[in-house]
């Protein structure tokens, strides 16, 4: 049987990697098999590409070369990675996907979104998650969380509004793909955030596993 795929989205800081690792536990302790991974990254050349685009650099990084970067990225590890890991029957629980070009570089950079889709289309016509969870919390919280870990990356150095567009971006996705999409309140404190996630975790495996 083929593996389901996962996808984790939200801004900064509002507890993707805490949750994916909720995530891959809750399902391997039902006997499923986990691939946990991430974008941009997830095998050798996708990370190298990820090194490119999270560090400063002397000479300008453009929207569409980032928009490039993400695509290259996300080409490579579908191919070594996820749809490998799908064919063999594992459910791949990803960082981040598509949905995320959408929000930070359509809605933050402002890139046509129809170019987005296009490419989009092109690499993985065949290949959305079949479930998303959005973990929502205003900017400001997230970069808070962020903020004690350490030094920003080229794309948390943005500002507040930026953030803004990506939140309101992922939030009309969700909008819009009610049944994809489930959206939990990331401002809730861990134990409530994972108890929900927990239930749509069990519908999903209920319905799909
Ligand atoms: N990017 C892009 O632009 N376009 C694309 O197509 C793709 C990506 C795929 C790297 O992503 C960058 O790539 C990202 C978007 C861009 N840049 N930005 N911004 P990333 O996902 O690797 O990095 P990130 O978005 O910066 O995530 P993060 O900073 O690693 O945060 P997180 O994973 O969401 O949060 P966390 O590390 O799990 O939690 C942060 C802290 O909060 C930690 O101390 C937790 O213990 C704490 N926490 C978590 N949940 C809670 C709750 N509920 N209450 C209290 N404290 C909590």
């Amino acid at each position: 049987m083929a593996g389901r795929f996962i996808t984790i989205e939200g801004s900064e800081g509002v507890g993707k990697s805490t949750n994916l690792a909720f995530v891959c536990d809750f399902l391997q302790r039902r006997g499923i098999e986990v691939e946990r991974t991430r974008e941009p990254g997830g095998t050798p050349i996708a990370e190298a590409i990820r090194e490119v685009v999270l560090a400063d650099h002397a000479e300008a990084l453009g929207p569409d070369t980032e928009v490039l970067l993400m695509f290259a990225a996300r080409a490579v590890h579908l191919a070594n990675r996820v749809r490998p890991a799908l064919a063999a029957g594992r459910w791949v629980v990803c960082d981040r996907f598509t949905d995320a070009t959408f929000a930070y570089q359509g809605a933050g950079r402002g890139v046509d979104p129809e170019w987005i889709q296009g490419l989009a289309d092109h690499v993985h016509p065949d290949l959305w998650p079949d479930c998303t969870l959005l973990l929502d919390a205003p900017p400001a919280i997230g970069r808070d969380r962020a903020a004690k870990r350490g030094e920003p990356d080229r794309i948390e150095q943005e500002d507040n509004t930026f953030f803004e567009r990506v939140r309101g971006a992922y939030l009309a996705r969700a909008d819009r793909e009610p049944r994809r999409f489930r959206v939990i309140d990331a401002t809730a404190p861990l134990e409530e955030v994972q108890q929900e996630i927990g239930g749509v975790l069990a519908a999903l495996v209920e319905r799909l596993g």
